[in-house]
């Protein structure tokens, strides 16, 4: 008995053991689609050929050929471009996705309409002005489990805080309340009550049973920073719900985590590189667990952030939960360091190639890059690169 004990007790250690070391490197290789500038990127299949394909700017490029398709003009302000945010979203429902943007200097939210024929302007219609946008992204805010609304964080406290829904051929305006919370949003379900609420950096907005048009109560129980996208994640599994973000102008990638009494707990997870602005959270490695993509934003104030010189970097971090249920342990895994591939604002990820593994682009003011997934590719042995 006491040696079936001893064996049991080394398969548990083992198993531990095999859960707290970080797991195998992801190889990627990169490939220049561009070196023109842009702010963010899109990944979507506009042409309905089966084939992811990617938006940057004021073109889309063709997989497999890349070819690029220019469809409209955005203005240049200083060293920026007229949208900061690209989201693809078949905003009219006519089956061809439509590229959501939105922009600081041009104080407007708009999309431009994928008319489904090729050498065609996409035509601008605008949804919103008179307000700078920092970002915006899609998260699912009428809670149907598809993260198909557009949420924009406008740089102005003067602005609402608000959401747009894909309706009737638009997009519709839902306010959430009178003024916005500064540098930073995010979306997800914080107190666990199915419903998804928003995230800002100096508080959260609580999703009233109708999220169209009830009251969202703010509370206001924690001071983030400037900070990018804000994810809700239990990272600890301790069933309270916590916050992942980074500050976009920065050095700093933080988790919150939440006590049961509401209260906060700051951890520092990296601190070595600066203006993580764009942050996708998504199961790289597919072990079950979600890993967080982030990357280093060229010039994102020209350079007056700090660490805004430093060499661009691309990585990928991994967390294992620990057994007291508060703590968690991270390891960072580089992509790339020190090329001309910055993160730009958003990091959509896809697979490109359609062999099975996750691949991204990223976007931004030092180009146009693909990030190809080489997992599949070694396991098959495709030798042809
Ligand atoms: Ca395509
Ligand atoms: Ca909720
Ligand atoms: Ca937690
Ligand atoms: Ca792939």
């Amino acid at each position: 008995m006491i040696v079936a004990a001893t064996v049991l007790v080394m398969i548990v250690a083992a198993t531990v053991l095999v859960s707290a070391t970080r797991s195998p490197e992801i190889l990627f290789s990169r490939k220049m689609l561009d070196a023109g500038i842009s702010e963010t990127c899109a990944i979507a299949d506009f042409n309905r050929d089966g084939r992811p394909d990617v938006f940057s700017g004021d073109a889309w490029y063709e997989n497999p050929s890349w070819k690029k398709h220019v469809v409209r003009r955005l203005e240049e302000y200083g060293t920026y471009l007229g949208s900061l945010s690209d989201l693809p979203l078949d905003v009219d429902g006519d089956g061809n996705v439509d590229i959501v943007s939105s922009g600081w200097h041009s104080k407007r939210v708009w999309w431009s309409r994928n008319p489904g024929k090729p050498g065609v302007i996409w035509e601008d219609r605008v949804v919103d002005e008179g307000f700078p946008v920092e970002f915006s992204f899609l998260v699912d805010l009428n809670n149907d489990g598809k993260a198909n609304e557009v949420l924009p964080q406008f740089g102005s406290e003067k602005a609402p805080t608000v959401w747009y829904e894909a309706r009737a051929g638009t997009l519709q305006k839902h306010v959430v309340s009178p003024r916005s919370y500064g540098h930073g949003i995010g979306a997800g379900d914080v107190n666990g009550d199915g419903r998804n609420d928003i995230i800002t950096p100096q508080g959260w907005l609580e999703a009233p049973p109708d999220p169209r048009s009830g009251d969202w109560k703010f509370h206001p129980e924690f001071n983030l920073g400037t900070t990018s996208f804000i994810f809700v994640i239990d990272l600890n599994e301790d069933g309270l719900p916590d916050l992942l973000t980074g500050l976009a102008h920065d050095y700093g990638i933080f988790w919150m985590e939440q006590r049961p009494d509401h209260s906060w707990i700051k951890h520092v997870i990296d601190e070595s590189w600066s203006q993580p602005h764009a942050m996708t959270l998504v199961d790289l490695n597919g072990d079950g667990r979600k890993d967080l993509l982030t990357g280093k934003r060229y010039m994102a104030h020209d350079g007056k952030d700090p660490g805004e010189r430093e060499p661009l970097g691309i990585y990928w971090y991994e967390y294992r939960p620990q057994a007291d249920k508060r703590s968690v342990v991270w390891s960072r895994h580089m992509i790339d360091y020190g090329s001309r591939a910055g993160g730009g604002m958003h990091i959509p990820v896809a697979d490109l190639d359609g062999d099975g593994d996750l691949d991204f682009a990223v976007g931004g003011k030092s180009g146009l890059f693909l990030f190809e997934n080489l997992t599949r590719a070694a396991r098959n042995g495709i030798t042809k690169r």
